[in-house]
């Protein structure tokens, strides 16, 4: 008979294997080490008022997140950065895709920090919350600009809603202005309601134009053209130069039949190149036009309050809204309603209201 302890066998197992273990030490070292790097509010807060921008890079995540349990965290950092913001100028910039805002912010960007600014550049894409960061591809348009330790690029927030991106967007602006950044840019595509967004959060709203073929204002919604504190007509080079200077005189008429801002600031027009850096120095003097008018009448400051009371109300809104459609009878009431009012078996508002009243009911 042979001997067992000599030919061990798997139906003679004497000795045993003993288990592997459940949980590697090794992860769980990782896991402390990043627990202990999630900083806390009072570390982020700390970071972010030193400069430090891995700080704001983490705070600005922490704003963006969807995340519920994140959203108290967030409202702590930005409310212990709230009295160290508000310092900076803050310059929208619009236009159609194509026109070269990416590449004017470089060159606009470049300018800025060569005269020792610190200038962080954000967006409101509202196609981005669909493709999740088609900024990206601005990065790229912004080679120097990325490199410049004076300058902060971050790409747009994705999101459910326009409304959703554009307030932390607003959120990031004081974050960024904490952090000891004096100009804050911030990109939109002039598409949807984002430059309404835009212009509700920032002092000079730019709107950037190429020439055409002569028909400067087909197209151009009026809206924008009223926003404007200036029109930018950009690619003004090569054999361009003329034609811009057409479109210089076609907007500047146009912009006369607007009636007078409340700022007291009369929009301009002027050309430039964000290849050959032409024409860039001049919209940063007057850009220093108007602040130096808008701060002589304090218009520059009511209308800052005015923003944040506009985007309080809008939070309202979103928040009632997002609340409305993930209310569970809501959600499961609300197809059949939509059919009842297509098949006209109810009226819409009769339905809205027997939404609404169920909603209230809980
Ligand atoms: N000649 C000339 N070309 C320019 C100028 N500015 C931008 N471009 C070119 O125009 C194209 C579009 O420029 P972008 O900066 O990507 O335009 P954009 O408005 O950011 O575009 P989207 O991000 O798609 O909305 C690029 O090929 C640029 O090189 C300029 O001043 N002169
Ligand atoms: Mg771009």
């Amino acid at each position: 008979m042979p001997n067992k302890k000599s030919h061990p066998s798997a139906l003679h197992e004497k000795a045993g294997i003993s288990p592997p273990e459940m949980i590697s030490s090794d992860s769980v070292k990782n896991i402390q080490q990043f627990r202990k790097l999630q900083p806390s509010s009072a570390e982020l807060v700390e970071g972010i008022l030193a400069g430090n921008i891995t700080a704001l890079s983490r705070a600005i995540t922490l704003v963006e997140s969807t995340n519920v349990s994140h959203l108290a965290k967030a409202n702590e950092v930005i409310n212990a950065c709230l009295p160290h913001a508000n310092k900076s100028v803050r310059i929208g910039i619009t236009g159609v895709p194509g026109v070269g805002k990416s590449t004017f912010i470089e060159a606009f960007g470049k300018y800025l920090t060569g005269l020792g600014k610190k200038v962080a550049v954000l967006a409101v894409d509202p196609s981005s919350t669909i493709s999740h960061g088609s900024i990206l591809g601005d990065k790229t348009r912004m080679e120097e600009l990325v490199k410049d330790k004076n300058a902060y690029i971050r790409p747009s927030a994705s999101g459910e809603t326009l409304g959703g991106v554009a307030r932390k967007t607003r959120e990031t602006i004081t974050l960024c202005e904490a952090c000891g950044f004096d100009t804050i840019i911030i990109e939109t595509v002039g598409v949807g309601q984002s430059e309404t967004a835009v212009h509700s959060m920032v002092d000079f709203f730019l709107l950037l134009k190429i020439s055409g073929a002569g028909d400067e204002l087909q197209g151009i919604k009026r809206g924008i053209m009223e926003m404007a504190d200036a029109i930018v007509i950009n690619k003004a080079d090569g054999d361009n130069i003329k034609k811009a200077q057409f479109a210089k005189v076609e907007f500047n008429r146009a912009l006369h039949l607007f009636p007078a801002k409340k700022s007291g600031w009369t929009p301009t027009t002027s050309s430039c190149s964000a290849i050959t850096h032409e024409g860039i120095p001049e919209v940063w003097k007057t850009i220093e036009q108007f602040l130096e008018l808008t701060k002589g009448n304090n218009y520059l400051f009511e209308k800052r309050k005015e923003q944040n009371q506009y985007w309080m109300l809008e939070t309202i809104n979103e928040q009632l809204k997002l609340n409305f459609y993930n209310h569970v009878q809501i959600q499961k009431l609300l197809d059949s309603t939509k059919k009842a009012v297509q098949n006209d078996e109810i009226s819409p508002f009769a339905a809205a209201s027997l939404l609404l009243k169920t909603y209230f009911k809980d």
